[in-house]
């Protein structure tokens, strides 16, 4: 393949020119909070992809947008995966926004870090990892994998994560998951 360039807005996060956009609504993460989605068709976040190659020769990114809310106490959040080559990892850039990276091993360990704009958080592999906007501005980061990551869904929504991170009087905090684990 021949190099490339793309334009990135650091604010907003939009791509030039932007190749694949995914949008995620509420109806889509229906079962993943703790209360109903309530509007369906609310638009909670948007993935704008740079591709590149599905090998582990090659890095494709994307940038995510992910809206600010709430779902009962919980924040808007991504769906969360697993990446389908366990052992891949990634790298996310906070651009705008606020918020909180969960990240959950299979065997039930749960960590936090914050994004703020520059923070660069390291997924290792093997830990699934999940975005959650606690401020009240657009998180918007940029992030990327090794081509061949691939994305498990799947145990996400069977499990879910170990924890939660809910709205609190004195801020944004993380509670066990009582629904951890059930199918
Ligand atoms: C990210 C995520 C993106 C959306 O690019 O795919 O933030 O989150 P979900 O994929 O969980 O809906 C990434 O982690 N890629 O591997
Ligand atoms: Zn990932």
């Amino acid at each position: 393949m021949d190099p490339f360039s793309t334009v990135l807005d650091l604010r907003s996060g939009a791509l030039d020119p932007v190749h694949k956009v995914t949008e995620r609504r509420l109806g889509d993460l229906d079962g993943l909070f703790q209360a109903p989605v309530g509007d369906p068709e609310r638009l909670a976040y948007r993935v704008l992809e740079i591709p590149a190659p599905h090998d582990n020769a090659n890095l494709p990114s994307s940038t995510t947008i992910l809206e600010p809310g709430r779902v009962g106490e919980e924040f808007f959040m991504t769906k969360g995966h697993f990446h389908a080559n366990r052992d891949r990892a990634e790298i996310y850039l906070t651009l705008a926004g606020e918020g909180r990276l969960l990240m959950a091993t299979e065997d039930g360990r749960a960590h936090v870090e914050e994004m703020r704009p520059g923070t660069v958080n390291y997924v290792p592999g093997h830990w699934a990892h999940r975005s959650v906007n606690v401020g009240d501005e657009p998180l918007v980061f940029y992030a990327v994998y090794p081509g061949d990551a691939g994305y498990d869904y799947g145990t996400i929504e069977e499990r879910g994560f170990p924890a939660l991170i809910v709205a609190g009087s004195d801020g944004p905090r993380v509670v066990p998951n009582p629904r951890y684990g059930a199918s």
